[in-house]
């Protein structure tokens, strides 16, 4: 039989839906109809575990799995010797300090000699270490923003993205300890051949992330416009321009990335651009 990648991605959960729709964006075609655990893909060589997110680390450390899709913040707490190789965009979060908010607490300072209740206990604990503050770490699986009120503890540390937990816990944010996203990881001793699955996976992947980065834009501009209004399209080499019916206009076509997206479109608009059209990329290769 050929060998395949063995993938573990998380059963059910918050990184569930982000980690299918990624492989489906890599043109990964799997169904998971049943709930199995195990699922073989049906046009490229992986196989999928669905695994708890807490077991991924320990699985891909141990080749029960070759790879995992699992959260930053789970790979730093469970410390398992595995290889942390791309980013993937999704289940962003940060682990954060939180306290009352109208308590006595003000700074992390005040923590020395308090208990703080969390599901992270060697990420808190490397934290306090360097902080130098000496307080006790309370470890609880589930709920932990409740852990103030019920008395257990005087502060929490656990994840928070929008903040309406902490919010409706009568919580406030102190410090980020750590921002987290779904990373891939993998096994330090794959195979030659599983290695080669790998890079063609992680080239899918990364021409996922780029196009999602990017946006393709069009626009119409004046002639005597287009020395401008070309230097702020950088595009992927150079924009593309053709001339339109109408004499003196151009359609001018290039990729700008989403994070310059607002900036550059209020100065192509000031310099004369019009009818701007700005459109998803769904791969970009380069
Ligand atoms: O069953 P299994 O063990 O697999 O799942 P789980 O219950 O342990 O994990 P799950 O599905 O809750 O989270 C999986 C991963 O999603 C985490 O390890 C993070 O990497 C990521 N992630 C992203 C989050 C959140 N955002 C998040 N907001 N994980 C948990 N939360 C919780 C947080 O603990 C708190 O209770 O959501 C609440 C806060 O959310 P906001 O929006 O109110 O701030
Ligand atoms: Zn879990």
């Amino acid at each position: 039989m050929n060998e395949t990648l063995k993938i573990a991605v998380q059963k059910s959960g918050r990184l569930y839906e982000g980690s299918m729709k990624l492989l489906k964006e890599c043109g990964i075609e799997v169904s998971n109809g049943n709930n199995q655990l195990r699922v073989q893909a049906a046009n490229f060589p992986i196989e999928i575990f669905f695994l708890r997110d807490d077991d991924i680390p320990e699985y891909v450390q141990d080749a029960v799995a070759d790879i995992g899709f699992v959260g930053e913040n789970v790979v730093r707490e469970k410390n398992k010797k595995v290889d942390q190789l791309e980013n993937l965009g999704f289940g962003k979060c940060r682990l954060s300090l939180a306290i009352p908010k109208n308590g006595s607490l003000q700074k992390a300072e005040d923590l020395n000699g308090k208990r703080i209740a969390t599901s992270y206990p060697v990420i808190l604990g490397e934290y306090l270490r360097e902080k130098n503050i000496n307080a006790s770490i309370h470890e609880i699986s589930g709920s932990v923003e409740i852990a103030p009120r019920i008395g257990l503890a005087d502060a929490i540390c656990d994840l928070v993205s929008s903040g309406s937990t902490l919010f409706t816990n009568e919580l406030k944010e102190l410090e980020i300890l750590l921002r987290s996203e779904a990373v891939l990881i993998s096994n330090n001793n794959l195979t030659a051949t599983k290695k080669m699955i790998l890079e063609s996976l992680l080239f899918r992947i990364r021409s996922v992330k780029k196009a999602k980065n990017n946006k393709y834009v069009l626009l119409n501009a004046p002639n005597d416009k287009l020395d401008i209004i070309c230097s702020l399209l950088p595009g992927m080499r150079s924009p593309t321009i053709l001339p339109l019916a109408e004499t003196g206009w151009s359609s001018v076509h290039s990729v700008i990335s989403e994070s310059d997206f607002w900036n550059i479109i209020e100065k192509l608009k000031s310099n004369g651009a019009q009818g701007i059209l700005i459109i998803p990329i769904e791969k970009m290769i380069l």
